[in-house]
C-alpha cells in the first residue's frame, strides 16, 4: 500500500516552491513555504488526517487512534531548506510519514495511540541566524528574543510572522504538553556515506552530534589597494581567512571533530579596497560535548591572538549551541526490530547532521531512521536517493508505527 512513486513525486512537487531560479531554496515564513504548506496540508487531509498550521507555521496532521483524544506518536521532519539545496533533506521525512498514515487509513487501521505528522517550518536556520525554530516552538523552548532577529533584508522574525498571517504573541500556542506526546520519530536521509559503503538502505541513529555556531565580525581599516604597504594594513578579511585556516587545522587534528566557515563577507566588497570589515560564520560539531567545548575554547583564544597581532577588532556572537542529543534506546530497539523484520542488517550510526530531534528531545524521547543517499551528498542539488530506498524507508517506518509500543510511564 506504500507508493514510493508518490513519495518521489511529492518531493519533486515540493522542490518546485523555491526562491532560487533553477535550484531549491525555501526559507522560513516565505511565500515559497506558504505554497509548500498548502501542498502538505492537502496531502495530510487526503491521508485521512485533520490538518492545521500551528502558531509557528508548522504543518500538523492528526490521525486518531482507536478512540479519540489519545496521546500521539509524532512523526515528521522539516520543510525548509538550505540555500541551493537538495530536495530530500527534511522533505523525505515529512512525505514518508504522510505516506504511512495514508496506508493505515486505506486499510481502515486504527492503533491504540494517535499519530501526528509534522512538517517543521524552520530547521536549517537560514533566514534568521537561529535554528530549529519550528521544533523549538513545538517543544515549548522557543527563545522570544529570536523574534527580534532580522533577515538579510532587515525584516524581523516578528514582522515575517505577521506577513505570513501568524501572530508572534500567540507563538506559545504551538507548544505541546508532554502527556499528549508518546515519542518523536524522524525518517531522514543520512547525508553521509556510511550506509552506502555498507550496502544498506537504512540504519538506526544512535545520537545527533552536538553543535556550536558563531557569527563573527572583524573590524580593520578600509584602504586603497594600491597605496597601503602590506605591513601597515589592518585587513579584516585576511584576519578572517587566517581564523578560518586555524579552525580547519584544529578540527582536522581530531578525526570526528568538524569545523566549517560557511558564510563569508568581505566589506565594502570592491576589488581595489582593502576590506575594512569581514563577517563569517563558524559551525563546530563533535559526537562528544567535551571535545566540542575544548575545540571552541581553543579556537576563540587563537582567533583573539590572530586579531591582536593584526591589530583588528573581533566581535563573536554565539548563535546556536546544542549538546549531543541521544536517541532513546527503547526507540532504537523498535526501529531496529522494524529494520530486521524487513530482512536488513541493523546498522547503528551517529548523525553528524543536526535535526529537529535536538529540539524535540526537550519534550519527549526521540528516535531516527536514516535512509541511504547517493555518495552521501547533501546540502547540494546533487542530493539523491533511489525510489527503492524510499520504499524501504517507508516500509520500515510503517512497520515501526504498526508495532510501536509506548514506553510505560514511570
Ligand atoms: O546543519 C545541519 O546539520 C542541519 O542540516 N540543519
Ligand atoms: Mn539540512
Ligand atoms: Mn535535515
Amino acid at each position: 500500500m506504500l507508493d514510493s512513486r508518490r513519495i518521489m513525486q511529492r518531493c519533486d512537487a515540493l522542490a518546485r516552491h523555491s526562491e532560487l531560479a533553477g535550484g531549491l531554496t525555501r526559507v522560513y515564513l516565505s511565500q515559497e513555504q506558504a505554497a509548500a504548506n498548502r501542498l502538505v496540508l492537502g496531502w495530510m487531509r487526503e491521508a485521512g488526517m485533520s490538518a492545521r498550521l500551528d502558531a509557528a507555521g508548522n504543518c500538523v496532521g492528526r490521525y486518531e487512534g482507536d478512540r479519540p483524544g489519545l496521546p500521539a506518536l509524532l512523526l515528521g521532519s522539516h520543510l525548509d531548506t538550505v540555500r541551493d539545496a537538495g530536495k530530500y533533506d527534511g522533505m523525505l521525512g515529512v512525505v514518508a510519514a504522510i505516506e504511512c498514515v495514508h496506508a493505515l487509513n486505506a486499510n481502515g487501521r486504527r492503533l491504540p495511540f494517535a499519530i501526528e505528522t509534522v512538517g517543521f517550518g524552520d530547521e536549517e536556520g537560514v533566514r534568521f541566524n537561529a535554528t530549529l525554530l519550528g521544533s523549538r516552538a513545538v517543544a515549548g523552548t522557543f527563545k522570544p528574543e529570536v523574534l527580534d532577529s532580522v533577515d538579510a533584508d532587515g525584516v524581523s522574525m516578528r514582522e515575517a510572522m505577521q506577513n505570513f498571517g501568524l501572530d508572534a504573541a500567540r507563538l506559545g500556542a504551538a507548544a505541546r504538553r508532554r502527556e499528549d506526546v508518546l515519542a518523536y520519530a524522524e525518517l531522514h536521509i543520512e547525508q553521509g556515506p556510511v550506509l552506502e559503503a555498507d550496502g544498506l538502505a537504512v540504519g538506526v541513529v544512535t545520537a545527533i552530534n552536538g553543535a556550536t555556531r558563531f557569527a563573527v565580525e572583524i573590524d580593520g581599516t578600509a584602504g586603497h589597494a594600491g597605496t597601503v604597504p602590506m605591513d601597515l594594513r589592518r585587513d579584516a578579511f585576511a584576519a578572517a581567512a587566517e581564523c578560518a585556516l586555524a579552525i580547519e587545522r584544529r578540527c582536522a587534528s581530531v578525526p570526528v571533530l568538524v569545523g566549517t566557515v560557511g558564510k563569508v563577507e568581505a566589506l565594502p566588497g570592491a576589488v581595489n579596497v582593502i576590506p575594512g570589515k569581514a563577517r563569517f560564520s563558524i559551525d563546530i560539531r563533535a559526537p562528544e560535548d567535551a571535545m566540542r567545548i575544548a575545540a571552541v575554547e581553543h579556537l576563540l583564544a587563537e582567533m583573539n591572538a590572530i586579531c591582536a597581532r593584526r591589530k583588528v577588532a573581533m566581535q563573536v556572537i554565539k548563535t546556536h549551541e546544542g549538546g549531543v542529543a541521544a536517541c532513546a534506546p527503547w526507540l532504537m530497539d523498535q526501529i531496529g526490530a522494524a529494520i530486521a523484520a524487513e530482512g536488513i542488517a541493523v546498522r547503528k550510526l551517529p548523525s553528524g547532521a543536526g535535526h529537529d530531534g535536538m529540539a524535540m528531545i526537550e519534550l519527549c524521547d526521540i528516535g531516527m531512521l536514516f535512509v541511504r543517499c547517493e555518495k552521501g551528498i547533501s546540502h547540494n542539488p546533487a542530493e539523491a536517493i533511489s525510489a527503492a530506498d524510499a520504499q524501504t524507508g517507508a516500509q520500515v517506518l510503517l512497520r515501526f508505527i504498526e508495532n510501536f509500543q509506548p514506553k510505560t510511564r514511570a
